[in-house]
């Protein structure tokens, strides 16, 4: 079902017009550039340790431009992906293989040629189907999640690769169970599909009129994950939570079309993300690596552009990293199955979830042992008391303080003294 591609002029000029002139009212004004000068300090360090982790560095750097600047930095990213592919290849799952896809893709340059002779695309292909048999032997749920199915549809699209657009049609219908997380609906999963989504639309309308009636439920379903995604909208102008905010303004520059200038004040969200940077938000480098893109009027569709990737921001020079010695602070920790099991520890001031975990481990390894995997994020609870997470079943550890769920990880979350932690047996 390999779309053929006559481009009229009419639609290459929409194509190429909207986007960016929608960016520019939105853009963090070149006066200002220092305000990302911690996203760059947090994305610019020489060894990661997930693929994922520095794909999405590579392909945020790439997309803004800072290719023409550096070429070292990028060059050891771009290194340390092939590398990984070359030696865990189809280890990968289908959104990681996605995203390493799009940032060796990203600006043209000799990656190509990797993408090519590797034939991730259609290693690609084959992932995606696995995903889908997945789908139908287990009642609905994907080996990984609508995020990466989203991924995957979005690089099969912008490679002008093979997928079925009845599939599509029917795979993102929005309400599907997939675009909710624990009963709610997940901004970053929404955004990606709008990403994806809008990629087909738009190489459908390339084509003759064949493929009129899935154009028209592809852009149905953009029309009403738009709404979804804008009534997540939060007073400040944040978009879901802080780290979906990114995903939901790319979304959003997409897909003007849908809503009216009154339903969302661009820089209202900018200024308050710009006002979260300082505040040392992003210190993560898959947090900073999702924001930046669109902070420059980006999007992951920029990705196959022939435009050349100039940037006007410069890597900055990293600030000195000062330390205090720490003091001792104690925190309760609890794991929740059917039962409760709680423990008091004590641990550094600065510590993070993670550190307590060890800390409880150590005290009671039947009671409080615990597998990570390393993740885009951090490292991701896998397992506790032995008990693993299940995709299959919709299961997962969940991490809440106080009762309430974090909106972070278990290696970024700093605890505090007389913090409740938990780790909760649950579905999502
Ligand atoms: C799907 C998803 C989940 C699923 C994962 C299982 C599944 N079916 O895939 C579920 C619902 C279980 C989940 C759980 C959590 N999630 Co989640 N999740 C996502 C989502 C939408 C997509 C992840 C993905 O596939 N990425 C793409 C692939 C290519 O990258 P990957 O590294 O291979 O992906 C794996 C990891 O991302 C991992 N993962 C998922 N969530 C989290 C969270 C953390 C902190 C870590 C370290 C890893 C991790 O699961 C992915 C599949 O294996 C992201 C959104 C985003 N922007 O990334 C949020 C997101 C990563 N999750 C987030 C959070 C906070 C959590 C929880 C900590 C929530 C909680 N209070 O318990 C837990 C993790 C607890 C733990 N066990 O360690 C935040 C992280 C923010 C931050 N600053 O750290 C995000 C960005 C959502 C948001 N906007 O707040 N998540
Ligand atoms: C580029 O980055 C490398 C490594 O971070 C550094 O050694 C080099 O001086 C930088 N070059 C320029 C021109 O900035
Ligand atoms: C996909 O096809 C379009 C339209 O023919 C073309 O402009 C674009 O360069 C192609 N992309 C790739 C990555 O081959
Ligand atoms: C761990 O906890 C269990 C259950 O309370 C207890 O039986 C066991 O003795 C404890 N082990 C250690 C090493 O304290």
């Amino acid at each position: 079902m390999r779309p053929t591609h006559q481009l009229p002029l009419m639609g290459l000029l929409l194509f190429s017009l909207i986007p960016s002139q929608l960016c520019k009212i939105c853009e963090v004004n070149e006066r200002v550039h220092f305000h990302l000068d911690p996203l760059l300090d947090t994305m610019i360090q020489p060894k990661y340790t997930s693929v994922t982790q520095t794909a999405s560095v590579l392909l945020s750097l790439r997309l803004v431009g800072i290719q023409n600047q550096n070429q070292t930095i990028l060059k050891e990213f771009s290194q340390q992906v092939r590398n990984t592919v070359e030696r865990r290849g189809l280890d990968l799952s289908s959104g990681q293989l996605a995203m390493v896809i799009l940032a060796l893709g990203a600006c043209h340059t000799h990656d190509e040629s990797f993408i090519f002779n590797q034939h991730l695309l259609s290693h690609l292909e084959n992932k995606f189907k696995a995903e889908l048999e997945n789908m139908e032997e287990h009642n609905g749920n994907p080996l990984t999640n609508y995020y990466q199915l989203s991924l995957d549809i979005l690089t099969l699209c912008l490679f002008n690769r093979t997928y079925s657009t009845a599939t599509v049609a029917k795979l993102f219908a929005p309400e599907n169970k997939n675009y909710y997380l624990g009963g709610q609906f997940s901004v970053d999963t929404g955004a990606m599909a709008v990403l994806a989504l809008t990629c087909v639309s738009r190489s459908l309308k390339e084509q003759p009129k064949a493929q009129e009636e899935n154009l028209q439920r592809i852009d149905n379903h953009i029309r009403s994950l738009v709404k979804k995604i804008l009534s997540e909208k939060k007073e400040n102008g944040l978009i879901g939570n802080t780290f979906s905010t990114g995903a939901a303004m790319q979304a959003l520059f997409v897909s003007s079309k849908y809503y009216s200038e009154s339903e969302w004040n661009c820089q209202e969200t900018r200024n308050t993300i710009l006002n979260e940077i300082s505040q040392g938000a992003f210190n993560i480098p898959a947090a900073a690596a999702q924001i930046l893109p669109a902070l420059l009027g980006k999007t992951y569709l920029d990705v196959t552009k022939d435009s050349p990737c100039n940037s006007p921001i410069s890597i900055p020079v990293p600030p000195p990293v000062t330390t205090s010695s720490p003091s001792l602070i104690s925190v309760h920790y609890s794991v929740k199955i059917d039962q409760t099991y709680s423990i008091n520890v004590r641990v550094p001031s600065g510590s993070v979830f993670l550190d307590v975990m060890k800390e409880a481990q150590k005290e009671n390894r039947t009671l409080f042992r615990f597998t990570v995997e390393q993740s885009e994020w951090g490292p991701y609870i896998t397992s506790v008391q032995g008990l693993n997470a299940n995709n299959n079943d919709r299961t997962y550890w969940e991490l809440l303080s106080g009762g309430k769920p974090l909106s972070q990880g278990v290696g970024s979350y700093v605890v505090h003294n007389g913090d409740n932690l938990e780790v909760l047996w649950s579905k999502y």
